[in-house]
This record gives structure tokens, sequence and C-alpha cells, in this order.
């Protein structure tokens, strides 16, 4: 039988296609590449494979800007090699997850130059099209999240149009039916090709505001989402994210989904604080998307009161919906360089977050090179790519540091990742950490992510069971986690020193379980840890 709710729980691993294997030499990652490196993602024992774009695009913002949807891009190879890598992995049990950037397209795309041509063609709804001010100025206070003004002056048809990142990122106008037609159409063409899954892009950012309406200035004291001085919460023009127009598209694309069976998709949702009030509205009902992420868990703080906060938050917020939980992805620090404290050691925090991220309630997703624990790269200013990086240096680095190549073969040119000069450098201090190496070592970051992902998928009832919190104190983190009639109670110490959790009275019996890694001990005290220590046991 086929289990439709593969998606309920699932470890997700996501490749940036770009650094993750090259096989001809062009410095880029490619499907090929992917393909070859199967067996080696099936053997960390993870469900499915989220690949980040590979779509046709100028790659001004690393293929997030999309010139075709139906298309592989040249640099990644071809429709026939995306055909390959589906079959290599379904059969070694994984699904494949595509990255959907529906919010906007690439300015190459012929539907934007179609539209930009004059305003009475017949896409010339199709994007965000507004006349400017009676002082020449943009429509309103509207700002892009990647720096400046969410408008750019279209000189031909002498108006603005709307971008939310770049200004070769046009944002498509979803209140216009044969817009959502079109792109649901292009889902179509991958769900036939044999996708299992979508990440859609940005999905909060699909319907703008049709008043068009200025932005309210930013309540005192908010955090300021943009890396210059604005006075503009860039968001807020999104106004209510959960009205019935957002809300209908994704009934529309659920629907499509379901024609086909056993699809899923998962949504990032960045909508600052009512991230989870749209996470609710997407994911209620059963008739939209199945599971969303937020940026909680892939911000600097690291303690046990936030990931507390962030869970309680989630469960609270999101009865029926279901979270995927990240630590890194391709758009923040990796996170053992956001969370290990100055002279501390990486390789404890890799493997006390893996840990941590497996007790989570929910789907979890790593991201590639964190297996291996991977520091953030730094990366020369010559050397960046990243167009968000390039604008606000040094103030903000840009996200390259966490995108260089993955590495295989440590005494391999370029660490087995290329035999061409790769497209941003492989740092000599990833090499050591490559992936021949780490087979070798039993107490390998990699050899623990195995075991620790194994002892998840033994206990079902960390991905799909309650979670409860439980007292404890400082920088301890208990919960308790149910299901059917197991209970486990899991105990995390984020501290750089031991740490005792008292049990609490009337617990009952604690069996410890092998959770990998830690020789956390019990006794009639409690739950002794050591620094970064975690402990799981079984409640009798
Ligand atoms: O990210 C959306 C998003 O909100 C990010 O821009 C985020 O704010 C930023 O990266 C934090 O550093 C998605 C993609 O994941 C990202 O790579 C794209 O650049 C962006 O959409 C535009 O498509």
């Amino acid at each position: 039988t086929v289990n439709t709710d593969w998606w309920r729980g699932c470890v997700v691993y996501q490749v940036y296609p770009r650094s993750f294997q090259d096989t001809t030499g062009d410095g880029s990652g490619d499907l090929k590449g992917i393909t070859q490196r199967i067996p080696y993602i099936a053997s960390l024992g993870v469900d499915a494979i989220w690949l980040s774009p590979f779509f046709k695009s100028p790659m001004a913002d690393m293929g997030y800007d999309v010139s075709d949807y139906c298309a592989v891009d040249p640099m990644f190879g071809t429709i026939a090699d995306f055909d390959a890598l589906i079959d290599e992995a379904h059969s070694h049990g994984l699904k494949i997850i595509i990255d959907q950037v529906l919010s906007h397209s690439s300015d190459r795309h012929p539907w934007f130059v179609e539209s930009r041509a004059s305003r009475d063609n017949p896409k010339a709804d199709w994007y965000v099209w507004a006349d400017a001010k009676p002082d020449g100025t943009a429509p309103n206070n509207w700002l892009s999240i990647f720096g400046g003004p969410a408008w750019e002056w279209d000189s031909t048809r002498r108006q603005y149009y709307l971008h939310n990142f770049l200004a070769s990122q046009p944002d498509l106008n979803f209140h216009n039916p044969d817009v959502q037609a079109a792109l649901l159409e292009t889902v179509r063409f991958w769900l036939k090709r044999g996708v299992d899954g979508f990440r859609l892009d940005t999905v909060n950012f699909y319907v703008h505001d049709k008043l068009l309406r200025d932005n309210p200035p930013m309540p005192p004291g908010a955090a300021n989402d943009i890396p210059d001085t604005n006075p503009y919460g860039y968001q807020d023009h999104l106004h209510d994210k959960t009205q019935p127009e957002n809300l209908e598209f994704l009934k529309r694309f659920r629907a499509l989904l379901d024609e086909y069976g056993g699809r899923a998709a998962v949504g990032e949702v960045g909508d600052g604080t009512r991230s989870l009030q749209t996470v609710a509205a997407y994911t209620g009902g059963g008739d939209k998307l199945q599971m969303c992420y937020t940026f909680d868990l892939l911000s600097p703080e690291f303690s046990a009161e936030h990931v507390k906060k962030s869970v309680l938050a989630f469960e609270n917020a999101v009865k029926d919906g279901w979270v995927c939980w990240a630590f890194s992805n391709h758009d923040v620090p990796r996170h053992i360089s956001r969370w290990t404290k100055p002279g501390g050691d990486t390789d404890a925090v890799a493997k006390f977050a893996i840990a941590l991220l497996s007790c989570l309630r929910g789907s979890i997703c790593l991201y590639q090179g964190e297996e291996l624990g991977l520091e953030e790269a730094e990366i020369a200013f010559e050397d960046l790519r990243d167009p968000y990086g390039i604008r606000f240096w040094p103030g903000f680095k840009g996200r390259d540091g966490c995108r260089t190549p993955m590495v295989w073969e440590t005494g391999a040119t370029n660490a087995g990742f290329s035999r061409g000069k790769p497209w941003l450098p492989v740092p000599e201090s990833h090499r050591k950490r490559a992936v021949d190496v780490q087979e070798q070592e039993d107490g390998s970051v990699l050899a623990h992510y195995r075991a620790v992902l194994a002892f998840r998928r033994e206990h079902p009832t960390l991905a799909g069971g309650s979670i409860e919190f439980l007292d404890a104190e400082g920088d301890v983190l208990a919960f308790l986690r149910e299901a059917g009639n197991e209970k486990l109670v899991c105990v995390f110490n984020f501290a750089d020193k031991p740490a005792v959790w008292a049990l609490p009275a009337g617990i009952g019996a604690v069996t410890p379980l092998e959770l990998p890694g830690w020789q956390a001990s019990l006794d009639a005290g409690g739950v002794s840890l050591p620094a970064l220590g975690a402990f799981v046991g079984r409640l009798d």
C-alpha cells in the first residue's frame, strides 16, 4: 500500500544543486551529480530530498528568478537528467520535493517581457503595475526585502511594477485568475513527471494588497527586518495574508495535488510577528497546505527558553497543521556558526542540535553539509555571488557562506566537488571534514547524524507524538513525547557546563534509551547531563 501520509514527521534533506556535485567541470553542480550521490543521501536515513531551484533562470537570485517554470536550466542539465534523478531517488525509497517560486518570476520570463511591452497586451495585467504619484514617485512606500523601494519604473509602459525582492524578480499578479491558472499548469507539469512534493517559496507573498495602501510606520521598538534603516515594516504591505484570496489559491493548489494523490506541500512563511497566524490559516482545514515552516529556529537565538517558546507558540497557534522544523537552510548562516559560543566546540553543537531536532514533533529539514559539521564559510567580497550580500556588504555579508560546495573526498581537487573552478570557493577548513574522512571515524558528526536519525526512525513517537514541556531550570529543556502507550522523556542541556535535571515528582520509573553519543546518567537524583548533553528515556 502507498503511504499517502509520508510527509507527516518525515526527514527532509535540502540539496542546493549548484553546490552539491559537479559532473561537467564547469564549477557548478548539476542534476547528474545529485543522481550520483543519491546513495549517499539515502545512507543518511532521510525520507525526502528538497531540491532548491534548477529551472531555467538568468540566476540573478541563484535560480529563485525563474524564466521558464517547465524547463531545466542548461547549467543543471536536461529534463531527461531530472527524470533519471527522480527514478534513482524513488528506487532508494526517497521522495522528491521541488522548490516552486510562484510569487515572482524573472524579468526575462516571456510573460513579463510581454507584460511590460504595452499597457494593453494580453498579459498587461499579469504583473503588478501602477501609475506614479502626481510628483512622479512610486505608488506607495513599500520596500523590497533586498533593499530600496519595492517599485521599479518602466520607461516603456511609463508605470511602476512591484518586486518584493530584486527588481529583476517582478511580482506576479495573483488577483488575475489567468495567472493562477497558468502557474497551476506549471505545477501540473512536475506532478506528471512524478515529483512527490513542493516547497512553496515565499507563499505569503502571493497576493498583494489590491488597494496598494501605504505601510504603516513600524511600531516603536519593533525589530527591523531589513539591514538598512527604514521606518516601515516591509511586510506590512501584505496586510492580512489570511484573506480569502490567499486561501482560495492554496485550495486550488491542494485540489491539484489531490488529483495525483500522496503529494504534499510545505510553505515558507516569513510574516514577522504574524507568521503563526498565517501558518494556521494556510494549513488549517485539511484543504490547503500540509506543512509550513517559519524562521523561528533559523534565528541566532539558541537557548532552552527560545526553543520552548517557539515550539509552544507553534503548538498553540497551529491546530491541524504540521510544522517542518529546520535549523539551517540556504538563506541563513549555518547553525553551528550561529550557535557555538566563541572558542566553543562546533562538533559538540552539531551533535547536540541534531539530537534536539530529531526529538521535535513535526517534520524536520536538514541542509546539505550540516551532517559534516561544516561551519559558515568566510567569503571575500570579490568572491561573493549573492546579490543581497553584495548590496549590503559589509553590514550584512550575504548568504554565500552557507552555499559553498559539498566536500566529498579530502584529497581530491576541490574536495571532489568539481574538477573545474568552483562557482564559490571550497574553504580549506571544510576539506578536512569531507565525507570520506568522516566515514572512517566512529565519533564523527556524520556517524552521529546517521545514528541519531536511525534512533528517530526507531521511535515514531518522536515524529508524531504529542509534546508537553516539563519543568526545568536554566539551560535545561525537558519535554515529554507520547503516542499510544509509549511515553518518552527528552532532556537537553544547552549549557557549556554539566547540569542535573531533577525528575518531577510522580513521574515513575525512567529507563534510559540508547540515544547515540551521550553518557548522561540517571539516578534517584535525576538525569545528569554533560555540557551540551542530551538524554531520552522511556517512562514505564
Ligand atoms: O526566501 C524568502 C525570504 O524571506 C528570504 O529572502 C529571507 O528573508 C532572507 O534570505 C533571510 O536572509 C526565499 C528564498 O529562500 C530565497 O533564497 C530567495 O532569495 C527569496 O525567497 C526570493 O525568491
